[in-house]
């Protein structure tokens, strides 16, 4: 039976009945403990092993109901995937709020990158885009780096306030929150859970935070544009970088293809040759190859073989995928983004390209955030 408890670790509320259903905790568990996990949270906690359950999808209606005036919003961003990290919603808390805008997870960036030129371009994008802001930060909850700025900043914000974090699935919210309690409450006690897998926080979590205000978790905002939709949980870990990206340089033409796993391919139809930087998991196994009539043949046969990770299951030949056409402009350093999977920096455009990944997957391109022009 359903009662008022909710997992510390995702928020749903516990339950004993239904196994495949969120906040399932065995009764006899239930009864003789206070500060409850659920069973998935458990596993995913200890063993890293994710089980599926049925989400209703109404639990996602209310995330971005945020209540009252006078709220801390951080609204986390990853950088890998901007445009999948945009949520049009923020405009509406501008005027009561104060937004900080949080780009987590740099460390998966080369440190040769210069920050400086990231935060511009950055500012930019949120300008074009209109998303309000009243300050960024750029941080890594990995490794620590610029959090005490964090901190700093929402001190100097006021620490008073309600602080709400919001942001698409897997962009490190949760990370943030037990990195708050202990960085900033000093507090070691309470861990929500985080994990690999998108999809982790189920409910919005209310953790106490000073004397009178809380700090919020939120569950994930899913965008149908990120490659993992179509991919098996048992590849996320080829495609969701982990670690520092070793950026791969292809110099391409228009007789080449490149292939990225068994779920993408970009054909290089016409233009002048240039350099494809590919920015992606170190473990999407990468492979250039002659564009002729055999290559979708070489494509089909590169699905069978185990070594070309990743792969889904739903894509067993190049039909499976779909083709969106591409034309890179000819001016600044231009950024290939295929949703969650990979960047790739252009550096002379002009050049017409066919970009094949699993359907429903976001295509796009934007002046790259990293590079020098
Ligand atoms: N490399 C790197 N990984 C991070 C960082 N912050 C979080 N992660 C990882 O990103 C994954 C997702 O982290 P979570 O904190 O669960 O993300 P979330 O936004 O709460 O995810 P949902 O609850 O699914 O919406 C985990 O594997 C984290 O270890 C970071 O700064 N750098
Ligand atoms: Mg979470």
């Amino acid at each position: 039976m359903a009662n008022e408890k909710v997992c510390n670790g995702c928020g749903a509320i516990i339950q004993t009945i239904d196994e495949d259903l969120p906040g399932y905790v065995p009764s006899n568990i239930l009864l003789s403990k206070d500060k409850i996990f659920c069973q998935r949270c458990f596993k995913l906690r200890n063993y890293n092993e994710n089980k599926s359950i049925v989400i209703d999808n109404n639990e996602y209606m209310n995330i971005l109901e945020i209540p009252g005036k006078n709220n801390l919003i951080l609204y986390v961003i990853d950088l890998f995937n901007f445009h999948g990290s945009l949520i049009n919603e923020i405009k509406k808390y501008k005027e009561n709020n104060k937004i900080i805008v949080v780009i987590n997870k740099i460390d998966i960036f080369p440190k040769s990158i210069n920050i400086n030129r990231v935060l511009i371009k950055i500012r930019d994008q949120l300008d074009k885009y209109d998303i309000p802001y009243d300050s960024i930060e750029i941080i890594s909850t990995k490794n620590n780096f610029h959090f005490d700025d964090l901190i700093a900043r929402i001190k100097k914000t006021d620490s008073s306030k309600n602080i709400y974090i919001i942001g698409n699935a897997n962009v490190g919210k949760s990370s943030i929150i037990n990195s708050l309690l202990k960085y900033y409450k000093n507090d070691t006690n309470v861990f929500v859970t985080t994990s690999v897998y998108p999809g982790t926080t189920l409910k919005t979590l209310k953790i106490p935070f000073s004397d009178n205000s809380f700090l919020y978790d939120t569950p994930g905002l899913f965008n149908s544009k990120n490659i993992y939709h179509y991919i098996d949980s048992k590849n996320l870990k080829y495609i969701l970088p982990q670690k520092e990206i070793k950026p791969q340089v292809f110099q391409l033409n228009n007789k080449q293809s490149l292939f990225l796993g068994s779920i993408a391919r970009i054909d290089f139809i016409d233009g002048n040759s240039t350099s494809f930087i590919v920015y992606c998991n170190n473990q999407v196994k990468l492979h250039r190859a002659k564009l002729d009539e055999k290559t979708n043949e070489k494509f089909n046969k590169f699905i069978l073989d185990k070594v070309f990770i990743p792969k889904s299951k739903i894509i067993n030949n190049i039909d499976d995928l779909q083709k969106t056409e591409i034309y890179i402009p000819e001016s600044k350093r231009t950024s290939l983004i295929i949703s969650g999977l990979a960047f790739i920096d252009i550096m002379k455009g002009n050049v017409n390209l066919n970009v094949y990944a699993p359907k429903g997957t976001g295509i796009s391109i934007q002046e790259s955030f990293i590079g020098e022009d």
